[in-house]
């Protein structure tokens, strides 16, 4: 099975949305609408990573999510909390939230994996090299596939020995954090060892640079169609869950995909 991650970015600064959801009453409108489209849960986050972002003080953190998670979790939808910081996470999983999504996986603030443990929810580990204001610099692997399966399943160990369940555990291989354009495409076409890793793997390739590299689209919200096909071939590649900001176009296309790969409705 597969899902669909919606995104609401509560930032001045991201890279595609930056500044258009900052109003939290916009914010959770959104969001609704991203539900009402086919999202299985809203990713909300109120620290941009694109490269070369610089980290937001936690009180503002949280002034920009908590209001959105809480309006989106009293609605009925399932919430997912983008954030590196143990504080915010908490916040976060009191006001509703029901999965943790940290880009820095438990590396930034490892206590937030004992929160994850302790309140039972699914949690995304990312594969990220660097820290988003460097990691564009030249980023050099051995092989790069292998050098992020390596560091997932060292942080799975860390995670597990934490108390998180492996069946609530996600592994994301970071797509566009501390990777070349080639880089991204080596991941995406080796996607299936990964997969074979045995855990559901989400992908979030949207709208991302390497898309513009390939289409000559500068403005991100002109990357759909690239963004479509890189996620049908993650799905074909076993990807489970995909990180979106256009959700209902993504809904459509991978319900046809899944069923072109399966042969029937
Ligand atoms: N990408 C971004 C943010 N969070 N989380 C996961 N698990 N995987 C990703 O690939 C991922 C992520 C960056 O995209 P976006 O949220 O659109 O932009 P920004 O970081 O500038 O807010």
């Amino acid at each position: 099975m597969w899902e669909v991650m919606g995104i609401v970015n509560v930032t001045p600064d991201s890279f595609s949305d930056g500044g258009r959801w900052l109003d939290p009453a916009a914010a959770i409108a959104h969001g609704r609408q991203l539900a009402e489209e086919g999202a299985a849960l809203v990713d909300v986050g109120g620290e941009s990573t694109r490269p070369g972002a610089e980290p937001v003080p936690e009180d503002l953190e949280r002034a920009r999510t908590i209001p959105v998670v809480a309006g989106l979790s009293a609605a009925g939808i399932t919430v997912s909390i983008d954030t590196t910081k143990l504080r915010v996470a908490e916040a976060a999983l009191a006001a509703g939230a029901g999965y943790v999504n940290d880009v820095t996986a438990f590396r930034a603030d490892p206590e937030l994996a004992g929160l994850v443990a302790d309140r039972r929810v699914p949690c995304c580990l990312m594969h990220m090299r660097g820290e988003p204001h460097t990691m564009q610099d030249a980023p050099r692997y051995g092989d790069v596939v292998d050098d992020v399966k390596a560091f997932l399943l060292e942080r799975v160990e860390f995670a597990v020995s934490e108390g998180i369940r492996e069946d609530r555990i996600r592994l994301d291989p970071g797509i566009g954090f501390g990777k070349t354009a080639e880089h991204n495409l080596t991941v995406l076409q080796r996607l299936p060892e990964l997969v074979a890793l045995g855990f559901p793997v989400l992908v979030g390739v949207s709208r991302k640079s390497f898309i513009g590299r390939l289409t000559g689209r500068e403005d991100p919200a002109q990357r759909l169609p690239g963004t479509l096909a890189a996620n049908v071939l993650a799905l074909a590649a076993g990807a489970s869950t995909f990180r979106v900001h256009d959700v209902r176009e993504h809904v459509e296309a991978l319900t046809v995909a899944a069923a072109t790969l399966r042969g029937h409705a």
